[in-house]
């Protein structure tokens, strides 16, 4: 096989539909992810964005290796086939007027930069993408550099002896949007005929739309030759709260090329939002250390402090023996605790009541692109609207926004691409354990991070669910013991066979829309049934983590109605009837409405132009039962951590008592 080819390893056009149905499933390792910080510029950092406008090429459908076999990225895309303009970030299926929204299988990208000469000058030079989805192949200059699968989540490579100094290069990513019962997400492919002869289809079966193309910025950034690979933070406080210890880890890269580098110290300084210097340490020949701080500011979550999400810097400096300072690396750190036990969530010693969001990063023509305004949008409505929490429903999301949420003191569960899993099979299992080991490297530093969820809507009734999920949440407790376990289970609890691996139960359930239809009065007793008997059966926190009702905005009936404003107002009430019965039982920790805003799925005669659940519409306004959702998120808060309200929560009616 030519080195080419062995590049590929899923070989894409042939998509075969392979899984097995082995009952025993084995804990094998996976790969582990090195480096991969977020890149920041620093006195020995520069960073520059390759986003803007690339040239595009969409494959034969029929024919989708035929780039590759043709080596197309050997030279310009345009000398092989006609390009289209296509943005990055953004996905390329709502960008064009024909039918890109539907292509299956492989697209192409390029683009043309320039490399200072400066840059050649003892540094290193990598590029990295903040997501791909679903699978990228990159090369520079014709030259191969990195593949990566699984989307929204980001890989780099380093590229220095690749690149042209002083002069101009190019960039090609091959990108497939194929889903297999073998990648996380799960898909199928066939082929079926059409008018034209015969065609394929991707079907899934989760509820969004399978946006592919480059989905987060793309960077180049440089290094030091021996340089700070990685930074591991975890926080602990006093029992007051008011010391605190910030223990650090740092793993360096390059130091065995540099024979002159024998002795490597970190020294570690701490900063305040003043950028008052709080605490300093320089360790001696050793890379991990402890800050310890008096007086300290924990990061609390929004409402709950009225200073919530507080940020202290973090400035790791390498330096040699001879206290040369070879690279500086600077983070933002919150100091809080995490604790769990049967019946509480606790943050700096507090219980928590999460009362937040199922979401989608998705919008009107960039899909599932990074777009700053919507993120900056969303977090004002997140604020607006009193929720202290969201689940990254069902993937990663941008690490743009975990700094936000960091700084906003918006709770995440964080979700990792596994959704409607089924059909486990070994190779799924290990995917799926890749995705979550990125993951974790990925947000573990993030103090709005309280607990992984490890997937949305697993068939866990099924014979392998037992066994899979095992291994999978036994695994991540490996990679991290500071933060509790979820998955969002569906299947009914008398089937269930993954909630006792779990610390954390979350379940979705939609009564009086996908059961008893239209049936207000049968809402509230089912759900604190529902709720009751999953604390019963596994005696450990409860969370509803979806409940809701599409809903068209504008569209007006009283009595309520199915679709109506009016309908998803009442369901809204009705659970919030069960969650305060519930929530004096002691075990029931939050309530997630499924969905912050409206969004886009697969073509379906259940869904008019979309998933209608969202509390507010595609381009971000308030339906009628935003209003609600605010006094009800707004009065949680004063009750339980004494939060102000907001001087418009309540509009002005009559003065009652003249
Ligand atoms: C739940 C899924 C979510 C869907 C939602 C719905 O977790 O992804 O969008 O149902 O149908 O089962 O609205």
């Amino acid at each position: 096989m030519s080195s080419t080819l062995s590049f590929f390893s899923l070989v894409t056009g042939l998509y075969v539909l392979h899984f097995s149905l082995a009952l025993i499933l084995v804990n094998k390792e996976v790969p582990q992810t090195r480096g991969m910080l977020y890149p920041r510029e620093s006195e020995t950092r520069e960073v520059r964005s390759l986003d803007g406008i690339w040239n595009f090429v969409r494959s034969d459908q029929a024919n989708p290796t035929q780039g590759v076999r043709d080596e197309w990225y050997t030279k310009d895309l345009s000398q092989s086939r006609p390009t289209i303009p296509m943005p990055v970030p953004a996905s390329y299926n709502d960008i064009t007027t024909d039918n890109l929204r539907d292509h299956v299988g492989t697209v192409w990208y390029d683009r043309k930069f320039f490399v200072p000469r400066s840059w050649s000058k003892n540094q290193r030079i990598w590029l990295r993408f903040g997501s791909v989805h679903y699978e990228a192949f990159v090369w520079i200059n014709g030259q191969k550099v990195v593949k990566h699968e699984i989307g929204h989540l980001p890989f780099e490579a380093e590229v220095t002896d690749i690149l042209n100094y002083g002069a101009e290069n190019r960039i090609t990513v091959m990108c497939d949007n194929a889903l297999i019962q073998t990648t996380v997400p799960q898909g199928k492919i066939t082929e079926v005929p059409n008018d034209n002869g015969m065609t394929i289809i991707q079907s899934y079966t989760f509820d969004f739309f399978n946006y592919a193309g480059i989905h987060r910025s793309v960077h180049l950034y440089t290094t030091p030759r021996t340089f700070i690979e990685e930074v591991e933070v975890t926080t602990a406080l006093s029992e007051n709260n008011s010391v605190g210890e910030v223990f650090y880890s740092v793993s360096v890269n390059g130091s065995a090329a540099n024979e002159a580098i024998n002795v490597l110290n970190i020294q570690a300084n701490l900063y305040d939002k003043e950028g008052a210097k709080v605490a300093n340490t320089t360790s001696d020949g050793k890379l991990d250390g402890c800050l310890k701080l008096t007086g300290v500011k924990p990061w609390w979550p929004y409402l709950m402090h009225p200073e919530p999400g507080y940020l202290y810097e973090l400035e790791i400096k390498l330096l040699a023996a001879n206290e040369e300072l070879l690279d500086v690396y600077r983070l933002k750190v919150g100091l809080r605790t995490l604790s769990w036990n049967k019946s509480q969530f606790l943050i700096n010693g507090k219980p928590v009541y999460f009362r937040g969001f199922g979401r989608h990063e998705d919008s009107d023509i960039r899909g599932k692109g990074l777009d700053n305004a919507l993120m900056v949008r969303d977090f004002n409505l997140l604020k607006w609207i009193g929720a202290n929490a969201y689940r990254t429903s069902h993937y990663p999301y941008s690490e743009e926004s975990m700094q936000f949420a960091d700084q906003h003191g918006i709770m995440i569960i964080d979700e990792c691409p596994s959704v409607d899993t089924e059909n486990y099979s070994q190779e799924l299992l290990g995917k799926h354990k890749s995705s979550l080991e990125q993951l974790i490297h990925r947000d573990r530093n993030h103090p709005s991070v309280v607990m992984w969820s490890i997937a949305n809507e697993p068939r866990t009734a099924s014979m392998n669910a037992d066994s899979y999920f095992e291994l999978v949440a036994n695994f991540t407790r490996s990679l991290d013991k500071t933060r509790p376990i979820t998955a969002a289970i569906a299947v009914p609890y008398t089937q269930d066979k993954s909630g006792r691996h779990l610390d954390i139960i979350s379940f979705n359930r939609y009564n009086a829309w996908y059961s008893n239809t239209g049936r207000l009065d049968m809402v509230t007793q089912n759900v604190i049934d529902e709720a009751t008997a999953w604390n019963k059966q596994y005696n450990k926190p409860v969370i509803m983590s979806e409940y809701g009702a599409d809903t068209l905005e504008g569209l007006h009936m009283t009595p309520a109605y199915v679709w109506s404003e009016e309908f998803q107002e009442e369901v809204f009430a009705r659970h919030f009837k069960a969650f305060d019965q519930l929530r004096k039982k002691g075990w029931f920790i939050g309530e997630f409405v499924w969905n912050f805003a409206d969004f886009k799925t697969a073509q379906s005669y259940t869904r008019v132009g979309g998933n209608k659940k969202g509390v507010f519409t595609r381009s971000r306004q308030p339906k009628a039962a935003a209003h609600l959702l605010r006094k009800r998120y707004f009065a949680l808060g004063r009750d339980l951590d004494q939060c102000q309200f907001p001087e418009d929560l309540f509009t002005y009616i009559a003065d009652l008592i003249s």
